[in-house]
């Protein structure tokens, strides 16, 4: 793993229809993520927070069941610009949420360094909609899908390629609550998918072993895109979609320090921290925890 990092900030909650999500980076950086890191011995940029426009009643009409598609896409796109510029420094990004919707701009930043990107999907959710199958129209839950290349070209098309990831270098990992059309996309695309079920049946330890081992073959980055609600809500209850029967603090630990010693991650990215929703801070102070793991605690 690189030794200079940057951090990256998007107060977006404009992908979703519950507001508090925007402050998930102060909340993070509250908890302490920048001395974390530092303790462990990396160089940290804070970068500060990509602009969020607010959307004015009248543009905030909505395109093809897409909400604040244009305020949406836009930050994505800056998103996407200092996220490539971060890795030609030589810098491993690390973004903080924010609600999912910018995995967009995160993932199109990232690909276009690699010739095969893989993407580690920690999440209850699939994020595979589009405007045709979401069943609510909010952006944070097609990322996924739009990094596949499918949905609104202002999405899609972001710093001008497509797709940005392909269904065989993508691993979800804690899905326990898909919509019908994620689940024909899922089968269609062969997506690998370690739901709850697999997970109760392997356990976390063989799930993670086998999803790393699987990237590790076949790509030469990874990003790893954890949404809190992976976690289950009595540990995580500061999200803004929970769904009961998730990850414990356990399990989540150990992927972590899984791929801390697999050093396999070129990007990370943590969202979905809504501080509003939240118990004293207790999402964010979990998702720092989860980071120390991830970025070595338990190695040095
Ligand atoms: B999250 C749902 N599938 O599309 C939809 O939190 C929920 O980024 C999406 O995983 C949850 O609205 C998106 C019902
Ligand atoms: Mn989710
Ligand atoms: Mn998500
Ligand atoms: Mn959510």
């Amino acid at each position: 793993m690189q030794n200079n990092m940057s951090i990256i900030g998007v107060p977006m909650d404009l992908g979703q229809n519950r507001r508090g999500v925007d402050m998930g980076p102060s909340a993070i950086r509250y908890a302490g993520v920048v001395e974390r890191l530092e303790n462990l011995a990396y160089h940290i940029a804070d970068l500060g927070d990509v602009p969020v426009s607010r959307p004015d009643s009248k543009d905030n009409v909505q395109e093809g069941n897409l909400r604040n598609l244009k305020q949406v896409a836009d930050s994505n796109q800056q998103l996407a610009k200092m996220v490539t510029q971060e890795i030609h420094k030589n810098r491993f990004p690390l973004v903080l949420g924010g609600d999912h919707s910018i995995a967009i701009g995160s993932m199109a930043g990232i690909a276009k360094h690699y010739d095969n990107p893989g993407v580690i999907w920690y999440d209850a959710h699939g994020d595979l909609n589009s405007g045709d199958t979401s069943p609510s129209g909010n952006i944070h839950g097609m990322p996924l899908a739009v990094s596949l290349g499918i949905g609104h070209e202002k999405l899609t098309n972001i710093l001008d390629y497509t797709p940005k990831v392909k269904a065989e270098n993508i691993v979800i990992i804690g899905a326990r609550s898909l919509d019908p059309g994620e689940k024909e996309l899922i089968r269609e695309q062969g997506i690998t998918v370690y739901s709850m079920h697999e997970i109760d049946r392997l356990g976390m330890s063989q799930v993670m072993a086998k999803a790393i081992d699987y990237l590790k073959q076949r790509t030469d980055g990874v990003h790893l895109s954890l949404d809190l609600d992976g976690l289950d809500p009595d540990e995580a209850p500061g999200v803004g979609t929970p769904v009961i029967g998730g990850l414990s603090y356990r399990e989540s630990h150990l992927a972590m320090e899984m791929l801390s010693e697999a050093d396999i991650l070129t990007s990370a990215e943590f969202v979905e921290v809504n501080p509003i929703l939240d118990d004293q801070n207790k999402t964010a102070t979990l998702a720092v925890g989860l980071i120390g793991s991830l970025f070595g605690e338990k190695l040095k």
